[in-house]
């Protein structure tokens, strides 16, 4: 048996926020005191993560003077240093002060956005300055409850505004750094702009560096919606937009629950990690995930552990069903192909492509009676994800 001990090379990474989460919920207080960051980040690096992400202000309180930041931003970089781990992704707070609870880049308060503006260039150099070579955007302020209250045609206009003058910032200061953008339908706005991963890689096209950005599609967000996120994963992958992503446990339906990853639905999850693998994904796996409420202190260190145990246990269930001879006879004969049809079908339109479709002779009951054995596929899967294959 496999002993699913995590190495630097998986990439596993967690946000200071995650395993620092005090439990604090809309009804209660928090339960929890957590660890200092330069504690977590040796911790994290002891269980064998990769390493980790921050907003501005989990690691410098907001308001800190110059002086404070730069002390903290030390000692933080030795901690990193000392246990062999990377700051892989930055990003920005732009949701905990009342300032921004009508949104940061989308307020109708030119003095809110350019504030807005002036500390993302703030996070920025800060997420350099640790080596972050990822720097993602949540919009989780940029909404409405109201919709008298915004034209959301203004909203998009001023996202791209922001998202364009900060890719120029990035580019003046020769920082090579690349923007994720990290999709959410509600919470804690009552609806969020933007609100999935595909709505993101369509606004994507029309910013003015297009290259620079990509998504952060992230399980909890997608599945919150009832949307397939297996699906939205596949599509950013193929666009070559799928620069960072949140792995998390989520029920439909509910609030953002950001469970442990795998906690809910073991098939899908079993689907994302067997894309991530195939496709030879080679960015971070952040666990954007928190522990339970009920969790004590030595519990949220078992909730580390069990992201990355979950994923090493789905890649290797990955690696077997590629491996099982029964399920890839079924894929083969499912993919047979034709040897006319497929190049024509891959190639772009001819006149001469467009009449040799026409003059083909299709026999479509034929066609429809060729047997399609997907209930014996699905049971296969879940006897291999079952153990009992
Ligand atoms: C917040 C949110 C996450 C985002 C983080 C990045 S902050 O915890 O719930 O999904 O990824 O800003
Ligand atoms: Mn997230
Ligand atoms: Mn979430």
């Amino acid at each position: 048996m496999a002993s699913y001990t995590p190495q630097k090379s998986d990439k596993f990474t967690f946000g200071l926020w995650t395993v620092g989460n005090p439990g604090i919920d809309p009804f209660g207080v928090a339960v929890r005191t957590p660890v200092t960051p330069v504690e977590r980040v040796r911790k994290l690096g002891d269980l064998g993560a990769y390493g980790v992400n921050l907003h501005d202000n989990d690691l410098v309180p907001f308001g800190a003077t110059a002086h404070e930041r730069d002390r903290i931003v030390k000692e933080f970089q030795q901690a990193l240093k000392d246990s062999g781990m990377v700051c892989a992704m930055a990003t920005t707070n732009l949701f905990t002060h009342p300032v921004f609870k009508d949104g940061a880049f989308t307020s109708n308060d030119p003095k809110i956005r350019a504030f807005a503006l002036q500390k993302v260039m703030n996070a920025i150099d800060l997420g350099v300055e640790l080596g972050a070579p990822i720097f993602v955007f949540w919009g989780g302020r940029e909404g409405a409850e109201v919709d008298a209250s915004k034209d959301p045609v203004a909203a998009a206009r001023r996202f791209r505004d922001a998202l364009n003058f900060l890719s120029e910032y990035v580019l003046s200061q020769k920082y090579g750094l690349k923007f994720a953008l990290e999709a959410k339908p509600n919470e804690p706005r009552g609806d969020i702009y933007l609100p999935t991963t595909g709505a993101m890689l369509g606004f994507i096209a029309t910013l003015d560096h297009p290259e620079m950005v990509g998504v952060n599609p992230e399980f909890a967000h997608e599945t919150m919606a009832g949307l397939n996120f297996y699906h939205a994963v596949a599509q950013a992958l193929e666009a070559g937009k799928l620069f960072h992503i949140d792995l998390n446990g989520q029920k439909p339906g509910r609030y953002d629950q950001d469970f442990r990853f795998g906690q809910e639905d073991y098939k899908q999850n079993f689907f994302l990690v067997k894309l991530l693998e195939d496709h030879k994904y080679d960015g971070p796996k952040h666990f954007d995930a928190h522990p339970l409420r009920t969790s004590d202190p030595e519990d949220v260190w078992e909730f580390a552990k069990g992201c990355m145990r979950t994923y090493l246990i789905f890649k290797e269930k990955a690696a077997q069903y590629n491996a099982d001879k029964e399920i890839q006879a079924i894929l083969k004969e499912l993919n047979a192909g034709d040897k006319n049809l497929d190049p024509i079908l891959s190639s772009k339109f001819t006149p001469q492509n467009a009449q040799t479709l026409r003059d083909i002779a299709f026999h479509a009951d034929d066609l429809a009676a060729q047997p399609l054995p997907y209930e014996n596929l699905d049971q296969l899967v879940f006897d291999l994800l079952l153990g009992v294959r």
